[in-house]
């Protein structure tokens, strides 16, 4: 029995005994004792939170953070990622901006040759403008040459990016490599070291130098501004637009600004991947990956694998274009189109967990529109008596996408809606500050109240 009694004496764990409350304690040192395990406990609990948030954190970097781009063709998602890289991948940024130097030159005959097409058909125009068109006959074979030079023959891609376009608007450029823009850009560069090749791109420079006063001439004649007019053909809206910085562009010393690339179209085809990791600040080691889909609608099938694994979706319906016809021969208001689309993503359960941003972009384009008398009712009935002004149509669209949202969303769900202007540089990279910070923080509504 006393060695039964011993044994259990000496199995009490030593730490248990060091622990254990003194013998013959006082109430009141016991009291004491007490409130020193209880702070004790408070401040192990602490370390312990600190522990897991910074194992949290780790892990949070190490994971990439995945973004969607979606939207029709011509929404803005390129231009968007552009903005994100030129905020935060400023090296990149750089290395790039001479490569789209021929882009930007392509995108200005691509101008030119629109004007040359509208014009086709156009008997009420003077001698003189019909003389220009045959001095600018030449810049057709520099567009072919130009889109040689991106690594664009007249192959599938080109047929696949005219698409028959808006009446017979000239092939855009475009850029299909899974590694972004930089790829075709690089193939550019590629291109100008073979002295053979290099010199397809410069030869075309010469001429487009050589066509500059008539280029001037032509795009400054009161006539051809009427004829396009009266076609509907508005080349300001349009993307690529530099005739206006035709001097400064077609130039032999040209250096694209930050403004031009923002504003260079290069159509993307299926699906790019850009990668931005953060050299410096609190997300320094985060990286993040955009996906970067073309828009058109034959390439919409091969967006789903990179639905399952995305943390946020930036949604781009540019609102500007209500009263304009989808491209090739579905036709279709393109309003319409992108309304469909942001009902699809909504509706899909797949993406319930997934946060959804929307742009609602070209605002800068929607205003003119409305200034010029545009009324928006004529496109959207529903719009009724309502003032055909930038704040009540922003606000009716506004709640349209967001009553969508509301209606078809399986489960309830927050959509973050910024009016935008993605060519706007700063506010541009003012939104996708906010925005960068939210996403991390699975935090948005934040990033909503900063506005
Ligand atoms: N005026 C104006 N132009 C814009 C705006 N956003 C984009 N653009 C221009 O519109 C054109 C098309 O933009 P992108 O970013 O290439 O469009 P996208 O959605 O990537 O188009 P796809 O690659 O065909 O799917 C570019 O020339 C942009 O500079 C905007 O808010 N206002
Ligand atoms: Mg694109």
């Amino acid at each position: 029995m006393v060695l039964l009694t011993r044994r259990s004496d000496e199995s009490v764990d030593p730490l248990s005994r060091a622990l254990a409350p003194p013998k013959n304690e006082s109430a009141e040192q016991r009291a004491i004792r007490e409130a020193k395990e209880a702070e004790a406990c408070r401040e192990s609990n602490r370390i312990d939170e600190i522990i897991k948030q910074e194992k949290q954190a780790i892990s949070r970097k190490k994971a990439p953070v995945k973004v969607l781009m979606l939207g029709q063709t011509e929404s803005g998602k390129s231009t968007t990622v552009k903005i994100f890289q030129l905020s935060y991948a400023r090296q990149a940024w750089e290395d790039e901006r001479m490569s789209w130097r021929t882009v930007i030159h392509l995108n200005l005959v691509r101008s030119v040759n629109t004007i040359l097409d509208a014009l086709e058909n156009a008997p009420e125009i003077a001698s003189r403008v019909n003389l220009l068109r045959m001095r600018l006959g030449p810049l057709r074979h520099v567009q072919h040459d130009l889109e040689t030079h991106l690594g664009l023959t007249e192959g599938e891609e080109i047929h696949a990016a005219s698409e028959a376009g808006i009446l017979r608007r000239p092939a855009e450029v475009c850029v299909r490599s899974r590694s972004g823009w930089a790829a075709a850009l690089g193939f550019a560069k590629q291109r100008a070291r073979n002295p053979g090749r290099h010199s397809l791109a410069e030869e075309a420079l010469e001429v487009i130098l050589k066509s500059r006063d008539d280029i001037a001439a032509l795009w400054g004649d009161d006539d051809v501004r009427a004829a396009l007019e009266e076609r509907g053909v508005r080349l300001e809206d349009q993307s690529g637009f530099f005739l206006d910085d035709l001097y400064r562009i077609a130039h032999r010393g040209y250096e694209p600004t930050d403004d031009d690339v923002v504003r260079a179209r290069l159509r993307t085809m299926g699906v790019q991947e850009y990668r931005f990791l953060f050299e410096t600040g609190t997300h320094a080691g985060h990286e993040w990956i955009f996906y970067d889909v073309g828009g058109s609608r034959t390439h919409r099938g091969s967006w789903h694998p990179y639905f399952m694994d995305v943390k946020a979706i930036i949604f781009l319906a540019p609102i500007s274009v209500f009263d304009e016809k989808l491209e090739g021969e579905a036709g279709g208001n393109r309003l319409e189109d992108s309304i469909k689309f942001w009902t699809t993503i909504c509706k899909s359960k797949l993406l319930t967990k997934v946060q959804l941003i929307l742009f609602l972009n070209k605002c800068d384009i929607l205003e003119r529109k409305l200034v010029r008398g545009v009324p928006l009712r004529r496109y959207i009935p529903t719009y009724g008596d309502r003032a055909n002004d930038m704040p009540t149509a922003s606000k009716y669209l506004r709640k349209q996408f967001q009553e969508i949202a509301r209606k078809h969303s399986p489960e309830p769900r927050r959509v973050y809606t910024y009016l935008t202007t993605a060519i706007d540089t700063r506010a541009m990279a003012a939104t996708l500050g906010m925005i960068r910070v939210g996403i991390v923080n699975d935090n948005l509504q934040t990033a909503e109240l900063l506005r």
